[in-house]
């Protein structure tokens, strides 16, 4: 198991490598290049330029979050095939430069959704929330909220440029329904993992968040028989998940531990995000609590040793963070709840390890 951070790039995130550097046990970036826009080649030098910064910091770069898909592939446009070529070729840039994990989703339009991105706690702190009564609305107006809302920093999968097309978005999705999306993501998954398995990088598909439909759109990762699909469409050690505990959870009737403990065993987890929530008890309406399993709905102890007593043996990060101590910047994104989350993390592995694992 190997601690990562998520980092926009010091154009794109008010947080330092040398901050980052500074939590205990941290060993590397979860990065990216966050300017350039779906469907493009990710140019050799930028990423050598992005290793060489985050190493320079005493930090490794072995997985990337996220190399989106073009909107045609998922929608299955004849032009998918140049979008396609081009993803391998990054494949191929990111691998020559030691990267080992691709993290990415396959979700129509929208990356993920949460209705609130300032919502209070008792404790003055500020988190995200999804309640179902605030998603009754115009997909048009969401974008519009989330924009105001997330203290004028581009949030991932949010891309203005994209968003402010949703309308279109939208009609070009019309007369694709999970079937077709899943018939989609075969076509991209076969033609990619053959690169993948040359090259030894491993894919590491993120479960839809929420894991159900909203706005009608598709949805196919967002159970254990989704993700065990994705696992056998292409039965290769290159085609795996990233599974992040929230996003799962996010729907009660998934059981967390369960699939841990399944792909783990099954070693298609490469890499992991690992995060709390909170149910408010009213269908499926939560709020991204603080790591700790006693501050949440999630026992963060048995996620954990599902993990460890699986072999786990990927990268892990915490996942969105509180903004805490007067911290303001990218919603979920901020450094010190994120650093708190990683201790904790780190500690409760040094707990499963010193007593499973003797
Ligand atoms: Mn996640």
């Amino acid at each position: 198991m190997e601690m990562t951070f998520r980092w926009y790039g010091k154009e794109y995130d008010k947080i330092k490598l040398a901050d980052i550097r500074q939590i205990p046990g941290m060993k590397g970036i979860v990065g990216t290049l966050f300017d350039l826009p779906a469907g493009a080649v990710w140019p050799k030098e930028r990423i050598k330029a992005l290793v060489e910064e985050v190493e320079a910091a005493g930090l490794s770069l072995k997985v990337i979050e996220s190399v989106n898909i073009h909107d045609d592939i998922k929608i299955g446009l004849p032009s998918r095939d140049l979008y396609i070529e081009n993803y391998k070729e990054t494949i191929r840039n990111l691998a020559a430069y030691g990267i080992e994990v691709i993290c990415y989703n396959f979700m129509p339009i929208f990356d993920w959704i949460k209705t609130d991105l300032d919502y209070r706690l008792a404790d003055g702190s500020s988190t995200m929330a999804f309640e179902k009564a605030g998603i009754d609305k115009d997909p048009e107006e969401i974008v519009k909220e989330v924009e105001e809302s997330s203290s004028g920093y581009t949030l991932p999968g949010w891309e203005p440029e994209r968003l402010a097309h949703v309308k279109e978005l939208f009609a070009a999705y019309k007369d694709v329904d999970d079937d077709k999306l899943r018939e989609n993501f075969a076509y991209f998954l076969k033609a990619i993992i053959p690169t993948c398995e040359e090259v030894g990088i491993k894919m590491a598909v993120h479960p839809d968040d929420p894991p159900y439909s909203i706005f009608g759109l598709p949805r196919i990762v967002k159970n254990r028989d989704d993700l065990d699909w994705v696992c056998n469409v292409v039965d290769s050690p290159s085609n795996g998940i990233t599974l992040c505990t929230g996003s799962i959870a996010e729907d009660p009737a998934n059981n967390v531990y369960e699939i841990l403990a399944e792909f783990c065993r099954r070693d298609r987890i490469p890499f992991a995000h690992v995060r709390n929530i909170q149910y408010l008890g009213n269908d499926k309406d939560f709020y991204e609590a603080p790591h700790l399993s006693s501050e949440g709905s999630l026992d963060m102890y048995q996620i954990l040793e599902a993990m460890y007593k699986n072999g786990f043996d990927g990268y892990i990060r915490p996942d969105h963070g509180r903004m805490i101590w007067g911290e303001t910047g990218r919603p979920g994104y901020g450094l010190y709840d994120r650093a708190i989350g990683a201790s904790y993390l780190l500690g409760l592995w040094e707990a499963i390890d010193k007593s499973v694992g003797r």
